[in-house]
């Protein structure tokens, strides 16, 4: 099914953990506030903002899905300090909504809604990552419904509340803003190999002003 998988370059073993991780058995579910119901007639996903021709673009379910499928293997690191290893993502490349959906050349970030208004920025580069991906499977089952069913982002080399679950969109950004947990006391950028866990880690130029 799909491209081959690719393992992260950074990692040169599965059993090297980004420092202060600790691995964690089993796959724990974690996230803020109650599971969402999935109804398929309502579902949209939306690119908006900062777009290169200007216009809002939306797919049903039906059609988003059926965007060419790829898949990445990566490891989880949550911030509150445990790290999953080696769970294979499959969905639809960040990689391929920013071909189909352009973005203006003047936007630097994106900002990842999910329902609820769950939201996370991330740099354009971090999101145009070709490991990135809007995952619908996980080790070839469709995601549970704790796990982000029917989409979540999965950003490999970022602290995972960079990718949301329950995605129904992004926005285009011609300047940085902080999303949920980037609001929260959390780093504006959350490289796990750089430990930047917390806002008051930031250097200038890494994220907007406090
Ligand atoms: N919508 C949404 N997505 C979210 C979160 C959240 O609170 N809401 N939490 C994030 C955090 S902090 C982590 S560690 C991962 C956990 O993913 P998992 O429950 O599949 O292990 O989801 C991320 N995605
Ligand atoms: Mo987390």
């Amino acid at each position: 099914m799909g491209q081959p998988v690719e393992r992260e370059s950074g990692e040169a073993a599965q059993s090297e953990l980004p420092p202060g991780q600790r691995l964690q058995r089993g796959w724990p579910v974690t996230h803020y506030g109650p599971v969402p119901k999935f109804r398929p007639e309502r579902w949209e996903f939306r690119v908006f903002g900062a777009t290169a021709d200007g216009e809002k673009h939306c797919w049903t379910h039906e059609e988003f899905t059926a965007l060419p499928y790829a898949s990445v293997v990566s490891d989880l690191h949550c911030v509150t300090k445990f790290s999953m290893l080696g769970a294979e993502w499959g969905g639809i490349p960040a990689r391929t909504i920013l071909e189909i959906a352009p973005p203006a050349p003047t936007v630097t970030h994106v900002m990842v809604w999910a329902e609820y208004g769950f939201s996370s920025n991330l740099r354009l580069a971090d999101f145009a990552s070709d490991r990135t991906i809007f995952a619908t499977h996980k080790d070839g089952e469709l995601l549970t419904a704790e796990h982000g069913f029917p989409l979540r982002l999965v950003v490999p080399h970022l602290y995972a509340w960079k990718g949301p679950k329950w995605v129904r969109g992004v926005e285009y950004m011609t300047a940085d803003r902080r999303g949920f947990w980037e609001e929260r006391g959390y780093h504006n950028v959350g490289d796990p190999w750089r430990e930047q866990r917390y806002s008051y880690q930031e250097e200038p130029g890494e994220g907007p002003e406090l």
